[in-house]
């Protein structure tokens, strides 16, 4: 059977990539006939720290962002991982499954850790091992990703491989990333080689979901750009990292590709081209924001629809997890 499973962290401020890159994909897959399951991932948040404050009030307005994007509770299991225990014991499973070796050649630790890897938790570096924990728990088949959690995916791949051939067993399914769209990999609004991240230190660089129309419309006039007009076709976007993110991200808002944003800007400013951006940006937001507001001024409603999310997700990971254990050779007596 295929099922669908992806998260994001409650680290703080949504951008505009984890709602092109996931939230709006998310909700538009909850249609697809495929059980959807969606998780907010606060066990991966606390591999850097975390004051606990902000990381209830932000696991919270993950849930509430997730609902204002259109996700209906009935439909898509919606859960914090905490509260569903299978993650955590499986993650333990395939830390004793992976290789050094293999986190090793991650590349999302060694751009986060830089040249402090010595100094970062133990949790950063085995993150990749919770992640596959996350989907194989669920023995998930896809999971909607930006690109750059591919490899993360990959990974997941080699542990249930790993898995299955070192207890000879066909028991977990090798899970696809689905990554598609213009908008897999929204850029900084500073440097076009950069992606767009929740924890990049300057605010300029990024669309918050919590934005205000005036925010929104400032950054994307300040968005750096080149002082050539744009062009008409696609082709000439390829050396013009900021160019092209600017028109993917108008493709991605406005549900087209970008050759047709190019057929009616081509030839166009920036100074034309950035207002409507801005508009566009302004309409799809400003809504979002307003509901992740208003659901935020009663949180035991959102607490009571995470409650019930983990109860449904823990029904099918338990004995997924359970059945993990049984093939190693645990002795599970009650
Ligand atoms: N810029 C992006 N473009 C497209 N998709 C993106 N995603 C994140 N940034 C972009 C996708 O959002 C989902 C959730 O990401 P996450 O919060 O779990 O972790 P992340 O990928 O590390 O996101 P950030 O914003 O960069 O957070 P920090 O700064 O805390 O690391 C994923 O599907 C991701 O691909």
């Amino acid at each position: 059977a295929q099922r669908i499973f992806s998260g994001i962290q409650p680290s703080g401020n949504l951008t505009l990539g984890n709602y092109l890159g996931a939230l709006n994909r998310f909700v538009t897959m909850q249609d697809s006939g495929i059980e959807t399951i969606y998780c907010m991932v606060d066990l991966h948040a606390i591999s850097v720290w975390q004051n606990p404050d902000d990381l209830r009030r932000q696991t919270r307005e993950l849930a509430a962002a997730y609902l204002a994007c259109g996700l209906d509770p009935e439909k898509s299991i919606l859960f914090n991982q905490s509260q569903v225990p299978a993650h955590a014991q499986l993650a333990w499973l395939f830390n004793c499954v992976a290789r050094v070796g293999w986190m090793n050649r991650m590349t999302q630790f060694k751009d986060k850790a830089g040249k402090n890897a010595e100094k970062m938790s133990l949790g950063l570096y085995a993150y990749p091992a919770l992640m596959a924990a996350d989907i194989l728990v669920y023995k998930a088949t896809h999971v909607p990703v930006g690109e750059d959690q591919k490899q993360h995916v990959e990974l997941t791949r080699d542990i249930a491989a790993k898995f299955n051939h070192d207890y000879d067993v066909d028991f977990f399914p090798m899970p696809e990333p689905v990554i598609e769209g213009v908008a897999t990999r929204v850029m900084s609004l500073r440097d076009g080689s950069k992606k767009m991240s929740k924890s990049d230190p300057s605010d300029m660089s990024r669309i918050n979901l919590k934005d205000d129309a005036d925010t929104i419309a400032k950054k994307i006039r300040k968005a750096k750009t080149d002082p050539e007009p744009l062009p008409s076709e696609t082709d000439g976007l390829k050396e013009r990292p900021e160019a092209r993110n600017l028109v993917n991200i108008y493709a991605a808002l406005s549900e087209t590709s970008a050759d047709n944003v190019l057929r009616e800007f081509g030839g166009q400013q920036f100074g034309q081209f950035k207002p409507a951006l801005a508009d566009l940006a302004v309409a799809k937001i400003g809504p979002i924001s307003d509901e992740i507001a208003r659901l935020m001024n009663d949180t035991s409603q959102i607490d009571a629809i995470l409650g019930k999310g983990a109860d449904r997700a823990a029904n099918i990971a338990e004995p997924i997890v359970n059945e993990a254990m049984e093939i190693m050779g645990m002795v599970l007596s009650r």
